[in-house]
């Protein structure tokens, strides 16, 4: 039986049997933020807090995250709770605050200028910086006192995401041995090579151990974590079962790819299609061009400039497409307080104007550059009216775009090219697969695209959108959350012990 939202909500509730269900994420869901007087609420642009709301929505619970909207205060009870989503309230968002210093030692420093580059491998140097790592401690235990705050005495399965609380699980269990604690790196792990810079390794790792579950999206990533602590940490590492043993505590390290809702994204699409496609053609300055689309933070992961590279080649090697396609990319900022990210940002639009120059007619332009974010409907339906959908990162743990833009195609037309290097490719085997950094290819497999005949594109996207229905969010939640949970059972005594193991045997 396939999951839904339906069923996650009834199997979680029986497995949680009463405990609480708390999710820590960095990212709030919902950030409240003053426009011209008024509050609005807003949806941030990022793939944690899409995949994870509608499991909330089915289970309930608390989210814990930080309070990063101007008007967020304003929206909080005393005790910093506000319930969402505004119109349907269906769990609980805990704030919590964070200072300037906090926030740029943390978050912008060791998570995204140290961890980020030192996982993904895509020739960035990551920079340690001791004044950052000391910040992320202290948030790290900020949040941990903020969880143990929620759950009280209760029985609770406490489920963090990402690599900004490395530290938390060691931080909650030292405090509550008894609560389940699950993670979920949403990033990829390298392998010990690459890791064994980061000075303070042993810590991570140890934070890490603190976990009864850890999960990552693939295998491969599961594997590299495994290694890593073989080569650092005092601990027995069993490769059979995938599980390490530290201080008498057991971690099970488990793969589980996380996915979209397809029909939500599908229920995005406006129901007079033709018209809002005519409205954004105009706003956009096209007229029949098809249109190749990449939807993206603005990240150096992404491999946007490759993509743009890979357009430019195209046109070089095919001049017969000028004219007659246009690359429309969304760049939603993201992190620009970091040098690197600015200078990327800058970066694609001298990028952007020089090809636009080089290979422009008329009034006719190659690349659309919106450099803004924009809202869900209108990348649903980006998505549905593009020809061909371009995921080009350099190294990505999932990419939910390219699941995204699979969904949207309810007329089951259009051209997924997606990198190899993505979790996703592991699952979108359909998809026109590519080395973002082999640009001759890249612009061949463009070629492919814009020229596949209707027949196998529609044969290629039903195959992807039965995988994607299959392996959707709820599955990704279902599975992870029933493991955990399977652990929030009461200790048996030796007798029931003996006795389940003598009915297994017979
Ligand atoms: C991390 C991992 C993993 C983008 N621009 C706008 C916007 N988006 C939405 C997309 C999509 C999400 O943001 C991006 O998801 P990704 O999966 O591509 O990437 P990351 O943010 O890097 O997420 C990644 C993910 O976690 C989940 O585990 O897949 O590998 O790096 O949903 O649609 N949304 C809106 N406006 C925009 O302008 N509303």
């Amino acid at each position: 039986m396939s999951w839904s939202q339906q069923r996650l909500e009834e199997c979680i509730a029986e497995r949680l049997d009463g405990a609480t269900l708390v999710v820590v994420a960095n990212r709030e869901p919902y950030i409240h933020v003053f426009e011209d007087e008024e509050i609005r609420c807003m949806r941030p642009a990022s793939g944690l807090t899409t995949a994870l709301d509608p499991v909330m929505q089915a289970c309930g619970g608390v989210w814990v995250g930080h309070g990063s909207g101007n008007a967020d205060r304003v929206v909080v009870n005393e005790n910093d709770r506000v319930n969402v989503p505004d119109e349907d309230p269906r769990y609980s968002l805990r704030r919590v605050w964070l200072t300037k210093k906090e926030e740029q030692g943390y978050y912008y420093g060791f998570s995204n200028e140290a961890l980020w580059p030192l996982c993904h491998v895509v020739y960035k140097r990551p920079r340690f910086d001791t004044d950052d790592w000391l910040q992320y401690k202290s948030v790290n235990q900020k949040f941990a006192d903020a969880v143990l705050e929620e759950v009280g005495d209760c029985p609770a399965l406490v489920f963090i995401q990402d690599y900004h609380f490395a530290l938390l699980p060691r931080m909650l269990k030292q405090v509550r041995p008894d609560l389940v604690v699950a993670h979920f790196w949403h990033i990829p792990w390298p392998n010990r090579e690459v890791f064994r810079v980061c000075p303070w390794q042993e810590e991570i790792l140890d934070g890490l151990l603190g976990n009864d579950l850890l999960s990552f999206h693939i295998q491969y990533h599961c594997n590299n974590f495994l290694h890593t602590i073989d080569r650092t940490l005092e601990a027995r590492v069993d490769m059979e079962h995938f599980a390490v043993t530290r201080g008498g505590h057991t971690t099970i390290v488990r793969p589980n790819p996380i996915s979209i809702d397809p029909e939500a994204t599908a229920s995005r699409l406006p129901m007079n299609l033709d018209h809002v496609e005519r409205k954004l053609r105009k706003k956009w300055g096209l007229k029949d061009e098809k249109i190749l689309v990449g939807v993206d933070r603005v990240d150096y992961t992404k491999g946007i400039p490759e993509r743009l590279a890979a357009v430019d080649r195209l046109l070089t090697r095919h001049p017969e497409w000028k004219e007659k396609i246009c690359f429309l990319q969304i760049g939603a900022p993201s992190r620009m307080h970091i040098p690197n990210y600015r200078q990327l940002n800058d970066d694609l639009h001298a990028q952007v104007d020089e090809i636009n120059w080089r290979h422009g007619q008329g009034a006719w332009r190659p690349i659309v550059f919106l450099n803004e974010h924009h809202n869900a409907w209108q990348l649903a339906t980006l998505y549905r009216i593009a020809a061909v959908g371009v995921v080009s990162s350099l190294h990505d743990g999932m990419n939910l775009v390219s699941k995204e833009f699979v969904a949207a195609r309810t007329d089951r037309r259009g051209v997924l090219v997606l990198s190899k290097f993505t979790g996703a490719a592991r699952e979108l085997t359909d998809a026109v697969q590519i080395n973002p950094y082999a640009v001759d290819e890249f612009a061949e497999a463009l070629h492919v695209a814009l020229s596949m005949p209707v027949e196998e594109q529609e044969n290629r996207i039903t195959r992807m959108q039965q995988q994607l229905a299959e392996n959707n969010v709820y599955c990704w939640a279902g599975n992870l959350l029933s493991e955990a949970s399977k652990l929030l059972q009461v200790p048996q005594s030796v007798e029931e012990q003996i006795a389940q193991a003598v009915e297994e045997l017979v």
